[in-house]
Parts: structure tokens; C-alpha cells; sequence
């Protein structure tokens, strides 16, 4: 079998303890970190989520492949790692309030982190004055947000209607991610982007930081 469907097989049966060996043979097989991602942890992942939503595996179940995804990104996390030192902007990042999934959001952080945005990871289940106050304290001009349920997705729109309320809105950027979520939500939400995946969500948030970063050099020219 070849090694990544060895891996997305360990993953679909929450075998953490073999995931950190099995994702070190395959990179030392000069798989791609990009490849043991796709074709391992994350089809392992989309396969046991197939029989979670058909009543085939339990709670228990979906943990312990969640605790062995979380040990493969581990593992991959240097692989991401742009090789330019330079900070290019800092954002911080969230699961909403209500919800407690969090593997997206730690991958969308590693490839942030590795595009050379620094990150604060605000966790699960934060609220829109926890985003809010880390904009304000802890200088974050990006705020992201993750849901992975349709129920916690309404929450986005408390994240950015404080920032209104707040007054902070002209200087923050918003992002949104998660499985339910699409550009209209975003739109509609009046988030500023919207990004499908973790590798798209760092070049979004790349561009955002940069738009902002021209807006503040074109106000001090005024
Ligand atoms: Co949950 N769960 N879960 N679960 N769980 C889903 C999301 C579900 C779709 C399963 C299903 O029924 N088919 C379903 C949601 C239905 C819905 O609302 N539409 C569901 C449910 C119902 C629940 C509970 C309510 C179950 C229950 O208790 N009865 C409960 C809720 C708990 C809570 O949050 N309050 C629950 C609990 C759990 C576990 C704790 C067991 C576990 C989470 C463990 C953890 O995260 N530490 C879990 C898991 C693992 C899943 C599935 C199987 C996998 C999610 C995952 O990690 N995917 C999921 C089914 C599925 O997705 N097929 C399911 C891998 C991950 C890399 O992908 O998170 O989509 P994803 O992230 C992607 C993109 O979405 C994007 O980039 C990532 C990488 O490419 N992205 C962003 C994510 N955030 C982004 C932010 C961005 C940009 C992109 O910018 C800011």
C-alpha cells in the first residue's frame, strides 16, 4: 500500500500512535509535505467525516482521528515553513464562540505562520469581544474566523458588527473560513474575504495585510 493511503487509513481509525512514525517515512520517501497533507491526513479525515455523517462512527471515534490528524500536522508543521524571516503583518485567529473544532483553524495558523505572518491563537470557542480585544491589545490588524457548524456561523457577524460598534472596523481586515461557510456568507456577513482551504486562506490573508498596509502608507501621504 502506498504510504499516504497508509496514512489516511490511520487516520480514518484514530491510530495516533503510528501516525508521527508513518508521516516521517513518508517525507524521508521524498513525499511532498503538500502530498502527505492531501492524500493522507486530510482524505483520512474527509473518510472517517463521510461516516460520522451517516451514523457509522461515534464521538469516541472522530476524537481519536482528530488527535492523530493533530499529530500528522504536528509532524508537517516545519515542512510549511517559507524559508524568508521577515514578519509580514500579525493577525489572530479563532474558532467562534459555541464551537469547539479546531483542526482547520491550527492549519490555516501553521501556513499563515509559514508565509511569515506572525499569529495569535485566540483557541476555540471565542467570543467577539475576545476578537475584538486582541485587535485592540495585542496589535492584530487581521482577524480571523473559523466555524465548522451551520448553528456557530451567525456568530462571524458579532465579530463584525463589535468591530463597528467598537470603532475599530477601518483598521482591521476580517477572513472567514470553515466547510459551510462561501463567498456569499462573507459577503453578506460584510466580512472581507473568504478563503476555502488553509493554503488559500494565507495568500488571502497575505493580501490583506498588504491592502492595509497601502491604506496606512496613503493616509500618511495626506
Ligand atoms: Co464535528 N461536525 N461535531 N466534531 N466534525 C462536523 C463539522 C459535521 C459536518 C459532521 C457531520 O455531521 N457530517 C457536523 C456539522 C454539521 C453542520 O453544522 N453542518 C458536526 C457536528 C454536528 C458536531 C457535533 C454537534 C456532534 C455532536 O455533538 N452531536 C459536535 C459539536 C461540538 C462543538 O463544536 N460545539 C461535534 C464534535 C466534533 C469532535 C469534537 C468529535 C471533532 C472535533 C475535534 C477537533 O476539532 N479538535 C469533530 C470532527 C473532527 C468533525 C469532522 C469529522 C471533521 C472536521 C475536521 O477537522 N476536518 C466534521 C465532518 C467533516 O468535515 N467532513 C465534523 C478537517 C479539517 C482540516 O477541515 O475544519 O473543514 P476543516 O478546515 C478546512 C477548511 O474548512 C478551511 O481550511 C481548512 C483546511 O483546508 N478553514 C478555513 C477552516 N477554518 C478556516 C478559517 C479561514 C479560512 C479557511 O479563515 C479564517
Amino acid at each position: 500500500m502506498q504510504l499516504t493511503a497508509e496514512i489516511s487509513q490511520k487516520i480514518e481509525f484514530g491510530r495516533f500512535k503510528e501516525i508521527k512514525q508513518l508521516v516521517e517515512n513518508a517525507l524521508n520517501q521524498g513525499i511532498s509535505a503538500e502530498d502527505i497533507l492531501n492524500y493522507g491526513l486530510l482524505d483520512g479525515m474527509e473518510k472517517i467525516g463521510e461516516k460520522f455523517k451517516n451514523n457509522r462512527v461515534y464521538i469516541p471515534e472522530v476524537m481519536m482521528a482528530a488527535r492523530a490528524m493533530q499529530i500528522g500536522i504536528d509532524t508537517l508543521k516545519p515542512f510549511f515553513k517559507e524559508n524568508s524571516q521577515r514578519t509580514r503583518g500579525r493577525a489572530c485567529i479563532g474558532t467562534v464562540k459555541g464551537d469547539q473544532h479546531d483542526i482547520g483553524k491550527n492549519l490555516v495558523k501553521i501556513m499563515m505562520e509559514g508565509h511569515g505572518i506572525e499569529v495569535v491563537d485566540l483557541g476555540t470557542n471565542v467570543t467577539a469581544s475576545a476578537f475584538v480585544e486582541a485587535a485592540r491589545n495585542q496589535d492584530c490588524s487581521l482577524i480571523c474566523c473559523s466555524a465548522l457548524l451551520t448553528t456557530t456561523m451567525p456568530e462571524m457577524k458579532n465579530v463584525v458588527d463589535l468591530c463597528i460598534t467598537e470603532g475599530i472596523r477601518d483598521r482591521v481586515k476580517i477572513m472567514v473560513g470553515g466547510a459551510p461557510l462561501n463567498d456569499e456568507f462573507c459577503k453578506k456577513i460584510g466580512a472581507d474575504a473568504y478563503a476555502p482551504d488553509a493554503a488559500s486562506a494565507a495568500e488571502t490573508a497575505l493580501k490583506l495585510l498588504c491592502e492595509l498596509q497601502s491604506m496606512a502608507t496613503d493616509n500618511e501621504a495626506i
